[in-house]
């Protein structure tokens, strides 16, 4: 199956603008507990952030299918390394939230292994999207993740979820802020809402282009 390429036309006051839509393609492949259970890949792109940040939504909406990827309420939902194909081959790894408090000490050090092997390990990995809370803004953990990652060189992107909570007068200073709080630029962050399908388009071209080997 080939890439569809989607096109619809947004009217606009004084023109009319053509808006290419690429959803991603995505099927489920696997769940597995260990990066050395999952199948070979050319290129990939993994999900990271705290548990209830909206990596399994932001999947969905990229892929414009609302169950592909499992969303809760409940934090904790993505215990495993959840694996998706594009028909292209390229792939997308959902991975399990941290800082989600009612997980006994055993079960983090396990989550830990697993996602650290992973994220060292992992060949054909090419960029980690890490989500932060556009709302909360960074938290211990995400600054935590951030400098494991700049200290380990593997190759990352900050996400900011849930735009629509914003209050739009509260944007541009939530913007400063958690760009500062990551120790980034304002423009190096992507924002998106899935619930609204804002940032969507961008996001999905920057992965197609990524993930097409
Ligand atoms: N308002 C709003 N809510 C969102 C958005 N994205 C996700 N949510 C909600 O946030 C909650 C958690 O979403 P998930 O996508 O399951 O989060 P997750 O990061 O995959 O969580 P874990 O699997 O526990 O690590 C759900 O109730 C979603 O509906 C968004 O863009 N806007
Ligand atoms: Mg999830």
């Amino acid at each position: 199956m080939s890439l569809r390429r989607q096109q619809w036309h947004v009217a606009d006051a004084t023109q009319r603008v053509t808006v290419a839509r690429m959803p991603l393609h995505l099927t489920f492949v696997t769940s597995a507990k260990s990066h050395s259970d999952l199948p070979e890949t050319p290129c990939e792109v993994a999900f990271v952030g705290r548990s209830n940040v909206g990596k399994s939504s932001l999947i969905n909406a990229l892929a414009n299918h609302r169950q592909l990827a499992k969303v809760s309420n409940t934090p904790g939902r993505t215990q495993l390394l959840n694996l998706f194909r594009l028909p292209t081959g390229g792939t997308v790894v959902d991975l399990p939230g941290y800082g989600y408090a009612k997980v006994p000490g055993r079960e983090r050090a396990g989550w830990r292994a697993m996602i650290e092997g992973y994220l060292l390990e992992r060949e054909g990995l090419d960029l980690v999207l890490v989500l932060v809370d556009g709302e909360i803004g960074p938290t211990k953990l995400d600054i935590q993740m951030l400098d494991w990652l700049r200290a380990n060189q593997v190759p990352h992107t900050v996400v900011a979820t849930k735009l629509d909570k914003v209050r739009p007068s509260k944007l541009a200073t939530r913007r400063k802020q958690l760009a500062a709080g990551c120790s980034l630029a304002e423009g190096d962050i992507m924002w998106a809402s899935a619930a609204k399908g804002t940032g969507i388009e961008a996001m999905q071209h920057h992965l197609i282009a990524l993930l097409t080997p």
